[in-house]
C-alpha cells in the first residue's frame, strides 16, 4: 500500500478535464476480461480552419522557431482530445490519422487499456522512478520482459536487450555483431594487445570490419546507423561515414504477377551483388561482419523484397558467416499482420538479430543466444530503456491478443489494398504501384510534386498522412484501424485526386 501522501497526490493527479476524458473512455469500455475495449472515436474527420496549419498552430510554430529550427513541425496537437485513430490539433481540427506518429502508436490515442495502466496505483513507482536498468532493475523487470517482449519474440531469438530508441537499438545491435565476429576470428576473448590498441583507435583492437547495408535503407541518424542509411542525402551530408559495402535492394515492377521474370532477375542481380561485395571487402581486409536490412524499405519509399530474395540472403549470410540483422523498427509490432514482418519470408533459419522500437513503445533487439556479449558492460548505457514503457507494451500485447488485432489488420489491409488498386485504375496517369502487407501499404504518384500536393490536400480534407521516398504516399496505421476508417480515407482520397486531376 502506498504512503497516504502518495495516495493524496494520486487522487489529485488528473485535472477535471482529464478526469472527465478518462471517465468517458472507461465508462464506454467494458472490463478488459470480458469484452473488447470500445474506442469512443468521433464519427469522422472534421476540418474547421480555412488553412492548415490553423492560426493557433501557426502562432506556436512561430514561437518555437524563435528558439529552434521548427521547420519540420506540421501541427501542434491536442493529445488530450485525440482519440483512437483521430488526431485533434490545437485549432480543433479532427483528422483521420493514417500516419500514427511515423508508425509508432500501436492502439490509437488515449486507449483505455493504457489509461488503466497509468491509473493503476501499483504502477506509479514505475512512472516516476526511472531506473538505470543495467545495474538496478526493478523487482518486476524479469516478469515484464517475459510478458511484454519474449511472449512475442521472433522464432529462435530467445534473448532480449532493451534500449531507449530505434537508432540506439541499431547501434548496439551492430556492436554485438562486431563482438561476435572478432571473438570468432580470434577464437578467444580480446587479448592484451587488443585492449591496448583499441584505446587509440588502432588495429587490432579497433579492427577493420564492415557492415553491409542497402541502397534506399534507413536505420537511424547516429554515426554507425547513419553509415548504413541511404535514403536521403540531407540525413547524411557533412557527416563522416565508414567505408562499408552498400548493395542494391530489389526494385520491382508492379503488378508483381505481370513481371515475374523481370522481378526474379532483379532479385538475382541484387543477390549476386551482395556476394560480390562480401568477397571484395574480405579481400580488401575489411571483412563483412554483418548486414543490416529492413524487411520493407520504409523511409526509402516502401520497397518490398520477395520471399525468395530474403530466403537466399539468409543462405548467403550463413555461407559467409555474416550476421543478419533485420531492422524491424518501422515494420515490427503488428502492422503487416504479423508481429515481425520478416516472418512472412519463412526463411530456413531465423535472422541473428532483430531490432525494434516505435509500435513496441520501447527500443531494443532480440538475438540468437550465440550473440550474447561475453562480458557485462559491453552493451550498456544509463537507462537501457524504461520499464514504464514495458508496462504499456504489456497492455498493448494483451489487447492485441484478446481482440485478435493482427488478424484484423490482415483483413483491413486486404480491404485497403483492394481499394488502392481500384483507385489507381481510376487515375492511371497519377497513381501506380499500389502495394503492401497488412495495412503497411503504399502507392506511388507520377511525380514528387503531385505527391506533395496530394498530402497537403489530404490534410485539408481531414486525413493526416505522410510520404516515403520521393513520390510515395505511405500508410502507417494503428492496429485498431478498421474497414470503416478505410472507407473514410477512400472517400477523401477520391475527393483529393479529383481536384488534382482538374488542375
Ligand atoms: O527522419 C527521421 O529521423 C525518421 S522518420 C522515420 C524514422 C526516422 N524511422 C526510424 C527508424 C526506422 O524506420 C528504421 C527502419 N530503423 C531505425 C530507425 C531509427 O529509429 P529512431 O528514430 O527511433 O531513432
Amino acid at each position: 500500500m502506498y504512503h497516504p501522501s502518495i495516495q493524496r497526490s494520486l487522487r489529485s493527479m488528473f485535472n477535471g478535464h482529464q478526469r472527465s476524458i478518462i471517465q468517458r473512455l472507461l465508462s464506454s469500455s467494458s472490463s478488459s476480461t470480458t469484452t473488447n475495449y470500445v474506442l469512443n472515436e468521433p464519427n469522422e474527420p472534421k476540418i474547421i480552419t480555412n488553412e492548415i496549419p490553423g492560426p493557433k498552430s501557426r502562432k506556436l510554430i512561430d514561437d518555437l522557431n524563435k528558439i529552434q529550427n521548427a521547420g519540420a513541425i506540421q501541427l501542434f496537437v491536442d493529445y488530450e482530445k485525440s482519440i483512437g485513430n483521430y488526431l485533434v490539433d490545437v485549432d480543433g481540427n479532427t483528422y483521420l490519422d493514417i500516419y500514427s506518429q511515423i508508425s509508432s502508436i500501436p492502439l490509437g490515442y488515449n486507449h483505455p487499456a493504457l489509461i488503466e495502466a497509468v491509473k493503476d496505483p501499483k504502477n506509479i513507482s514505475s512512472f516516476i522512478n526511472r531506473p538505470a536498468l543495467g545495474i538496478l532493475p526493478p523487482k518486476t523487470f524479469n516478469d515484464q520482459l517475459h510478458s511484454a517482449l519474449l511472449s512475442i519474440a521472433p522464432k529462435g531469438l530467445n534473448e532480449i536487450q532493451t534500449m531507449a530508441c530505434g537508432s540506439c537499438s541499431v547501434e548496439n545491435a551492430l556492436k554485438v555483431v562486431c563482438f561476435y565476429y572478432r571473438t570468432w576470428q580470434r577464437g578467444q576473448p580480446p587479448t592484451e594487445e587488443d585492449m591496448r590498441t583499441c584505446m587509440t583507435n588502432e588495429q587490432p583492437g579497433s579492427p577493420k570490419l564492415s557492415i553491409m547495408s542497402f541502397m534506399g535503407g534507413f536505420h537511424g541518424r547516429t554515426f554507425g546507423a547513419l553509415s548504413c542509411t541511404h535514403s536521403k542525402a540531407i540525413h547524411k551530408v557533412d557527416i563522416p561515414a565508414f567505408d562499408w559495402p552498400i548493395a542494391n535492394f530489389p526494385r520491382y515492377k508492379y503488378p508483381l504477377n505481370d513481371y515475374l521474370d523481370y522481378n526474379q532477375r532483379e532479385d538475382d542481380r541484387c543477390l549476386t551483388m551482395v556476394e560480390d561485395l562480401i568477397e571484395k571487402y574480405s579481400h580488401n581486409g575489411k571483412p563483412v561482419a554483418g548486414m543490416i536490412i529492413e524487411p520493407i524499405q520504409s523511409e526509402g519509399g516502401d520497397y518490398h523484397g520477395s520471399k525468395y530474395f530474403f530466403q537466399q540472403l539468409r543462405k548467403i549470410c550463413t555461407k559467409y558467416n555474416v550476421a543478419m540483422v533485420i531492422d524491424e523498427v518501422q515494420t515490427g509490432g503488428g502492422p503487416t499482420g504479423k508481429y515481425w514482418a520478416h516472418e512472412h519470408f519463412e526463411m530456413e533459419q531465423p535472422p541473428d538479430i532483430v531490432t525494434f522500437s516505435k509500435k513496441m513503445l520501447i527500443g531494443g533487439f532480440y538475438y540468437r543466444p550465440m550473440f550474447r556479449p561475453d562480458k557485462p558492460y559491453r552493451i550498456f548505457n544509463t537507462w537501457l530503456g524504461d520499464p514504464s514503457k514495458l508496462l504499456l507494451l504489456d497492455q498493448v500485447v494483451k489487447v492485441v491478443r484478446k481482440e485478435n488485432l493482427l488478424k484484423r489488420i490482415e483483413e483491413t489491409g486486404d480491404y485497403l489494398l483492394k481499394h488502392l488498386e481500384q483507385i489507381q485504375n481510376q487515375y492511371p496517369s497519377i497513381l501506380m504501384n499500389a502495394r503492401g502487407v497488412g495495412t503497411f501499404c503504399a502507392i506511388d504518384f507520377s511525380t514528387p510534386e503531385l505527391r506533395d500536393q496530394a498530402i497537403r490536400k489530404l490534410h485539408q480534407n481531414g486525413v493526416h498522412c505522410g510520404g516515403s521516398g520521393t513520390a510515395t504516399l505511405r500508410f502507417r496505421t494503428t492496429l485498431t484501424f478498421e474497414n470503416r476508417h478505410v472507407d473514410q480515407f477512400v472517400e477523401r482520397f477520391d475527393r483529393t485526386l479529383r481536384s488534382l486531376s482538374k488542375q
